[in-house]
C-alpha cells in the first residue's frame, strides 16, 4: 500500500512536514487555483511537484481535474473544454503523474447535511442524514416538483423534522449541503443552486450517462498515449439528489462504463464511503469485480444509524464496510500487479489536536492520522499471517 494523503497546497493547514511525518510517501493535490475548463500550465505543474519533493514526498495522484458543467451536459463550450482537458492530462504526464481522479456528479460535489456531528467524545465528524436532505429540498430551497421525487413516509418525516428544527438547525443543514466542500465546486446560496438546477432540465440519466461515455471517449486517445490512467470517483451519496441524474453509484454502473470505453485506463477511483452510503453496495464484491481497473483508492468507514441516515466511523477500519477482507484483496492485488496502489485515509474526525487552525471538513491532521495508522496496522498484520503477500 502506498501511503497517500490529499494536501491543499498553501492554504492548507496541514503543512508538507507533518505530512510527512505521518509516514506519507505519496501526496494526493491539484492545482486549486485553476478553475474547471482551464488548462494547467506545466510550469505551475512542476512549481507544486517541485515542493512536495522538497519535503520528501511524491506528487502521485492528482484529485481532481474538475469536469466542466459542460461536459456533463454537452453544451455550450464543452469542446474546448474537452481539449483542454486533454491538453492538462498531457502536461501532467509530461511531469511524470499519470493517475488522475475526477467525478462526473452534477453541480454538487459531495454532499453532507452535518459536517460537525457531535460524537459521545466530543469529536466531529460528517453525516449525512437523507431526510434532512429531503426536508431542505421540500421546505427551504422548494424546489419545483421536488415532493415527486420523495415517497410519502420520507416527505411526512422530513416535514416533521423541519417543524421541529430551530432556524439555527435549519440553516446548519442548509450551509453543510450548499457550502462547496474540498472537490471541485464553490459555495452556493439556495438561488445560484436552484438556478443552477434548471441548466440540468431535459438531462435525464440515459443522457448523463451517454455524456459521460462520450468525454471518456473523447479523451482516451490521450489516455493511451500519455499513459494516464483516468480514475472516476462515485458518486457521494450513490442515488439521485435533487433531481439530478447520478450515472456512477452501483457495480451496475461502473460495469457499464467499462464496457462502453474500452480503454485499460479507464478506471476507478475505490472509495469506500462513497459506495458505502448505500446499503445495496457491496465494496468487496466491488473491489473484487474491478480491481484491475482500480487506480487509486479512498479508505473509509460508515456508521449507520438506521437506513439512509450515516456519519462517518470513529475507527477507518469498522463499520459499514469490511475494511480488512478488502486490504486482503487489495494486497492480493497489489502483489498480481507487481506494483504498490495509492490508497489515502479518506476523511477523520476532527479532534482537540486540530481545533484553533481552520481544517477542511472531513481533512483534518489528527482523524487522518489515526486512519492512516489503522490501515498500516492492517497491512503489516495481513502480511505477518498471510503467506506470499
Ligand atoms: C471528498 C472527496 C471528493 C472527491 C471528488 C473527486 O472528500 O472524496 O471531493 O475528491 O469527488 O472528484
Amino acid at each position: 500500500m502506498k501511503q497517500g494523503w490529499r494536501w491543499y497546497g498553501d492554504r492548507d493547514a496541514i503543512s508538507l512536514k507533518e505530512i510527512h511525518q505521518a509516514g506519507v510517501t505519496d501526496v494526493v493535490a491539484a492545482l486549486y487555483e485553476r478553475k474547471p475548463g482551464e488548462v494547467w500550465p506545466v510550469a505551475e505543474i512542476k512549481a507544486r511537484q517541485k515542493k512536495v519533493r522538497e519535503a520528501g514526498m511524491t506528487w502521485s495522484v492528482v484529485e481532481s481535474v474538475p469536469v466542466h458543467e459542460d461536459i456533463k451536459k454537452r453544451t455550450g463550450d464543452y469542446k474546448k473544454y474537452i481539449a483542454n482537458y486533454r491538453k492538462t492530462l498531457e502536461n501532467l504526464a509530461k511531469c511524470g503523474i499519470r493517475t488522475v481522479c475526477y467525478n462526473f456528479m452534477p453541480i454538487l460535489d459531495w454532499t453532507r447535511s452535518d459536517l460537525a456531528y457531535e460524537l459521545p467524545d466530543g469529536s466531529t465528524c460528517l453525516n449525512y442524514n437523507e431526510y434532512e436532505v429531503a426536508a431542505f429540498d421540500l421546505f427551504a430551497l422548494r424546489r419545483p416538483n421536488a415532493e415527486k421525487d420523495y415517497d410519502a413516509k420520507t416527505k411526512a418525516r422530513a416535514k416533521k423534522l423541519w417543524a421541529k428544527y430551530t432556524p439555527k438547525e435549519r440553516k446548519r443543514v442548509e450551509k453543510s449541503i450548499l457550502t462547496g466542500l474540498p472537490g471541485t465546486v464553490d459555495d452556493l446560496t439556495p438561488a445560484q443552486f436552484l438556478k443552477e438546477l434548471k441548466t440540468y432540465a431535459g438531462i435525464d440519466d440515459a443522457k448523463l450517462r451517454a455524456n459521460l461515455y462520450a468525454f471518456l471517449n473523447e479523451i482516451s486517445p490521450t489516455l493511451d498515449k500519455c499513459d494516464v490512467d483516468m480514475c472516476i470517483h462515485p458518486d457521494d451519496p450513490p442515488h439521485p439528489i435533487f433531481g439530478l441524474p447520478r450515472v456512477l453509484s452501483t457495480a451496475k454502473d461502473i460495469r457499464q462504463m467499462v464496457k462502453e470505453c474500452p480503454s485499460k485506463h479507464v478506471g476507478l477511483t475505490l472509495c469506500t464511503g462513497s459506495l458505502g452510503g448505500s446499503l445495496e453496495n457491496d465494496e468487496v464484491a466491488i473491489f473484487k469485480e474491478f480491481a484491475h481497473r482500480v487506480f487509486f483508492c479512498h479508505f473509509r468507514n460508515l456508521e449507520y444509524a438506521e437506513p439512509g441516515v450515516f456519519h462517518e466511523s470513529q475507527c477507518h477500519l469498522v463499520g459499514k464496510t469490511n475494511l480488512p477482507e478488502l486490504m486482503l484483496a487489495f494486497l492480493k492485488e497489489e502483489k498480481r500487479r507487481g506494483e504498490g496502489i495509492v490508497v489515502r485515509p479518506d476523511h477523520g474526525r476532527l479532534m482537540e489536536i486540530d481545533k484553533g487552525r481552520k481544517c477542511y471538513c472531513g481533512y483534518s491532521y489528527g482523524g487522518r492520522l489515526i486512519g492512516l495508522a489503522e490501515l498500516r496496522g492492517l497491512e503489516i498484520g495481513i502480511k505477518a499471517f498471510v503467506k506470499g503477500l
